[in-house]
């Protein structure tokens, strides 16, 4: 009787077999990752907010529109690289994609800060005529030349209010002397604080929570869903509807990543990007427009101050600063100008 002979040889086998298959497998597998070109996202946005919520939406597009080419990473709360670090980590190689605002470009190319000035840019639609017609086209172009960053959509950041600590009578810039307003760090941030009458601190978005809690700093500002979604409303007592810039920020990738895809890639990446901007802008136009109620029900007092008073002051600011001297001749009108 040899019955066990019988299931010797298969019961060798289906070891050798799995071990065989799985190893296959992974060679297979590697080489399909490596067949990938992967995307590496970062930003310091919070999860949840709209542009977070975005790039997930630009993987998505990408990754249907072409199966198995690519494979989208993001990065938030600027755990890969601290705000404002992208551009230079995009240009050394170190990072394919970001969201970047004009306040980063402005530090390399200086005339562009006039996209920064305060109450300019007068809502969405008109953020997307400025920036998807010849002065968006000329913007671009020279993005791409001097910081080697392609510019594929803009999404709208939310318009800018103030949030403060405690609450206080404000109704006249003068109202806000002395108070030590968080702005980013870079100059055309903190002139616009100055602009608006306060007395502008840098620090970065990620440690805004933690120096509104301790008192270290007065107030910040930002559009009200990232004022919501970065739960500053938890630590903060007032908003104070200054709108005082229409905020955007642009979903941009590495030259030195652009270069090495087909058109038709490029083409998909700007598709996927101008629609992930677009889920961005719907959200977040929705959000502002019931966010008020949202922060009174938790208790923040939300104030209208005299925005024509503000709006006076803060454009005089910027003209009489030394930056106007440098803004491209006849970009003013041309913004002011613009329309779809
Ligand atoms: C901020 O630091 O207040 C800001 O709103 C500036 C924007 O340009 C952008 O960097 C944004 O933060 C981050 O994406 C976090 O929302």
């Amino acid at each position: 009787m040899r019955p066990v002979t019988l299931f010797k040889q298969p019961f060798y086998l289906v070891p050798k077999i799995i071990v065989g298959l799985t190893v296959f497998a992974l060679f297979t597998g590697t080489a399909l990752a490596a067949d990938k070109t992967v995307l590496r996202i970062s930003s310091p946005a919070v999860k949840g907010d709209w542009h977070a919520e975005m790039l997930y939406i630009f993987k998505e597009r990408l990754e249907a529109s072409a199966p198995g080419e690519f494979d989208v990473q993001i990065f938030l709360g600027g755990t890969l690289f601290k705000q404002g670090a992208e551009p230079t980590q995009m240009r050394r190689g170190n990072l394919d994609m970001a969201l970047i605002s004009m306040q980063d470009i402005a530090k390399r190319i200086r005339p562009y800060s006039i996209f920064t000035s305060g109450y300019l840019i007068r809502n969405p639609e008109h953020q997307k005529a400025v920036y998807y017609g010849p002065i968006g086209d000329e913007v671009f172009s020279k993005v791409s030349d001097v910081m080697e960053v392609e510019m594929l959509s803009v999404a709208y950041l939310g318009t800018r209010q103030l949030n403060l600590r405690t609450k206080r009578n404000v109704s006249l810039p003068a109202d806000l002397k002395g108070v030590k307003l968080r702005m980013p760090g870079s100059k055309v941030w903190q002139l616009l604080g100055r602009a608006l009458g306060a007395s502008p601190t840098p620090l970065a978005f990620n440690e805004v929570y933690l120096a509104l809690k301790t008192g270290t700093i007065d107030g910040q500002d930002n559009p009200l869903p990232t004022t919501q979604k970065a739960k500053f409303y938890e630590v903060t007592e007032q908003i104070v509807l200054t709108s005082h810039l229409v905020d955007g920020v642009f979903l941009t990738m590495a030259n030195k990543t652009w270069k090495q895809l087909t058109q038709p890639q490029q083409l998909m990446i700007k598709t996927a990007a101008r629609a992930a901007a677009e889920f961005n802008n719907q959200g977040r136009i929705e959000d502002e427009k019931r966010l008020v109620e949202f922060f009174k029900s938790e208790g923040l007092l939300v104030t209208t101050p005299d925005i024509d008073a503000f709006r006076k002051h803060v454009q005089k600011f910027y003209l009489e600063s030394g930056l106007s001297k440098r803004w491209p001749e006849g970009m003013l009108a041309r913004i002011n100008a613009a329309a779809r």
